[in-house]
């Protein structure tokens, strides 16, 4: 079997709803050495967001999203650890990252936190529906480099921004680098918000933290 085959076989099963299956290829990927990076993005985040489509079409329906995002999140508990494994322990700076508050989506935040993580970098993870001011004061308090804001939803998109203000308002925006993520951000929220930038995925969000931390 390919990998395209691979990835839409995960796909499928997450869109089927199918647990067993779901955990079964999850399993593979991890036993077979796979690129799981790729696993995850193409293959469960793929499948996801699918389940998001229909959702929107009026296919599916709560109960389905929900289901959808619980047999996602059992995978990721199996591939994430085993990202975090190639863990070098040199620390390459240190990021506070959440979903704002209002916003329960967690999935797309932990794999981008794992994945600096994985990539040198020390991480904490709040979790979701996380007040600005939690996310500022931790970050003070961590002495961190980056703060990691994650929206899914077009209106918590807002609560992005209020990061940035509540910074500003403090005299400290210039003490750490904003950056955003989540389906809904687009490169003009970013401007608008005064942000520092954006990634839309994982590998993404590794390449534009090393680039800000090479400016800090
Ligand atoms: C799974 C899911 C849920 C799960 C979440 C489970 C969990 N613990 O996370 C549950 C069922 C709980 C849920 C609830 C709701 N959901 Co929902 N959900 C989704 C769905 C299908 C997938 C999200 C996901 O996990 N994607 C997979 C990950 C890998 O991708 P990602 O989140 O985009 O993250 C990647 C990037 O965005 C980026 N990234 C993410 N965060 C960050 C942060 C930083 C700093 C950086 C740099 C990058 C970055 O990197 C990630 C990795 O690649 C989306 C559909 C979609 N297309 O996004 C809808 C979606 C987001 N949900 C939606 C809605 C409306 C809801 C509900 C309001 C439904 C309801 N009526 O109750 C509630 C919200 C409750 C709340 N207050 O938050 C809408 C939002 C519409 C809008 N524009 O506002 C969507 C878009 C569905 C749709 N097509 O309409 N949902």
């Amino acid at each position: 079997m390919s990998q395209e085959e691979f990835y839409k076989e995960i796909s499928d099963a997450i869109v089927s709803l199918d647990k067993e299956k779901a955990i079964e290829l999850a399993t593979k990927a991890i036993n077979e050495d796979m690129d799981l990076i790729k696993t995850i993005e193409r293959g469960f985040g793929e499948g996801i967001r699918r389940i998001g489509d229909l959702w929107e079409d009026g296919e599916f329906f709560l109960p389905e999203l929900m289901l959808g995002g619980t047999i996602m999140q059992e995978c990721m508990k199996i591939l994430l650890p085993s990202l975090k494994s190639s863990d070098k322990g040199i620390i390459l700076g240190r990021i506070v990252i959440a979903t704002i508050e209002g916003d329960i989506h967690s999935i797309g935040k932990t794999i981008v936190g794992t994945m600096l993580s994985a990539n040198g970098f020390e991480v904490y993870d709040l979790g979701a529906d996380i007040s600005a001011e939690t996310i500022v004061e931790t970050a003070i308090e961590k002495k961190a480099h980056i703060i990691g804001v994650s929206a899914l939803l077009s209106t918590t998109m807002f609560g992005q921004k209020k990061v940035i203000d509540l910074l500003e308002s403090r005299g400290i925006r210039g003490n750490f680098k904003v950056i955003l993520g989540g389906a809904p951000v687009t490169p003009s929220w970013v401007e608008e918000s005064g942000a520092d930038g954006y990634a839309d995925n994982a590998v993404e969000a590794v390449k534009l933290v090393k680039h800000l931390m090479s400016h800090t």
